[in-house]
């Protein structure tokens, strides 16, 4: 049997612990993330809540009105979610995270499996060192806890970076697999919801222990073919599923707001260097060429527009594209009289791998 060693990193709190960085003020209070809908001053729902909030029972999916009555009687903050940061936050730990991976799958905004079956060479206390090489490196880095499980596959690291959070580590050599998940509820294998959870108590299951002396046959009559073989073998401890590197992006683009709304050229030319630079070394870390580039302009009244060009040949050039979104802003602003920008965006697209340059291509290019 294939043999591997596989960690699953998850941030703790992740949006508020990302809040809390940029107001450090905010540290030790409660902490809500809000998605307001805008509809009345309180209407919407909590997105997460940092652990200090979570003592008081807030927690995401709750409304803000009843996440404010449970902090009634203490200094919490609300804070409207801020998408677009918790994005770049993420981007930059999943780029720190590859490099202790030998293969990476990002799973959501903050979760990845690393594959480092290779680098521990199989060694579980060699794997725990890693673990917390990674947890010091986020710390130092991005001022951010995670919780890290590491297991013999995806299913087993998976549940065990939800046994011990915050900042928690728990490993799970294969000897110990079956002993970990025998106690366990059966909701705590990664896709048996609520439903199935239903489903089993009906036919008196509750824990991993019991799933597992159920047959093939019963679990695929109650879940389905694959559904039924998945929990099948999760119960056991078992799994396949590959650490799967995501494919190649397929656009780059970085946006970030203006100092001031602004619509002169020149005031965003600061900006358009730095986006523009940002997405050229992202085209050249992915060894790829861009024959697309936009701006993307987002005005003050927060409608989106964007203005492209096509590169040829295909680039990856720091100046070239810089050029092109200086090019791109002018004109824009100059057929459209009204708008006066707010956040400016750069935007690689229509990727290709390598230089992108076809012997056709540089012959034409020598002119
Ligand atoms: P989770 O990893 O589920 O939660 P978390 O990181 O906030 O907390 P934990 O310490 O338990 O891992 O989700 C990651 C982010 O996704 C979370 O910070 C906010 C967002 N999210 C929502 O916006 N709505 C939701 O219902 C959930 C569950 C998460
Ligand atoms: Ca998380």
């Amino acid at each position: 049997m294939l043999q591997r060693v596989i960690m699953h990193v998850d941030l703790d709190a992740f949006y508020a612990q990302c809040e809390e960085n940029k107001a450090p003020n905010l540290r030790g209070k409660p902490v809500v993330i809000c998605v307001y809908s805008g509809r009345t001053e309180d209407s919407g729902a909590v997105s997460t809540a940092n652990y200090e909030a979570r003592k008081y029972g807030v927690k995401a999916g709750i409304p803000i009105a009843r996440a404010k009555k449970l902090l009634e009687s203490v200094d919490a903050a609300f804070v409207p979610m801020n998408h677009p940061y918790y994005e770049e936050v993420s981007e930059r730990i999943m780029e720190l995270l590859r490099n202790e991976a030998d293969a990476l799958e990002q799973a959501s905004i903050d979760e990845a499996f690393l594959d480092v079956s290779t680098r521990t060479d199989l060694n579980y206390t060699a794997a725990q060192e890693s673990a917390h090489e990674v947890k010091k490196q986020l710390r130092a880095q991005e001022n951010v806890t995670a919780s890290i499980g590491i297991g013999p596959n995806k299913v087993v690291a998976k549940i065990a970076s939800d046994q011990s959070k915050p900042d928690g580590l728990t490993i799970v050599s294969p000897q110990d697999v079956a002993g970990f998940l025998a106690p366990l509820p059966v909701g705590r294998i990664p896709g048996v919801g609520k439903k199935a959870e239903e489903k089993l108590a009906r036919l008196n299951v509750s824990t991993i222990a019991e799933l597992s002396t159920l047959t093939p046959s019963v679990l695929v009559e109650n879940f389905g073919k694959s559904l039924g073989a998945y929990v099948y073998r999760a119960a056991k401890g078992e799994d396949d599923e590959p650490v799967k590197e995501r494919g190649q992006p397929t656009q780059i683009s970085r946006i970030a707001t203006l100092k001031q709304n602004t619509r002169r050229p020149e005031d965003t030319y600061h900006l358009l260097i730095e986006l523009s630079a940002s997405v050229a070394e992202k085209l050249k870390e992915h060894g790829m060429t861009c024959k697309s580039l936009a701006v993307i302009a987002i005005l003050t009244d927060l409608t989106i527009h964007s203005r492209s060009k096509l590169m040829e040949p295909p680039t990856a050039d720091g100046w070239q594209i810089e050029t092109a979104a200086k090019q791109l802003i002018a004109e824009f602003l100059a057929s459209n009289p009204d708008a006066t920008l707010r956040r400016l965006g750069v935007k690689a697209s229509a990727l290709t791998k390598g230089t992108g340059q076809t012997d056709m291509d540089k012959f034409l290019a020598q002119g």
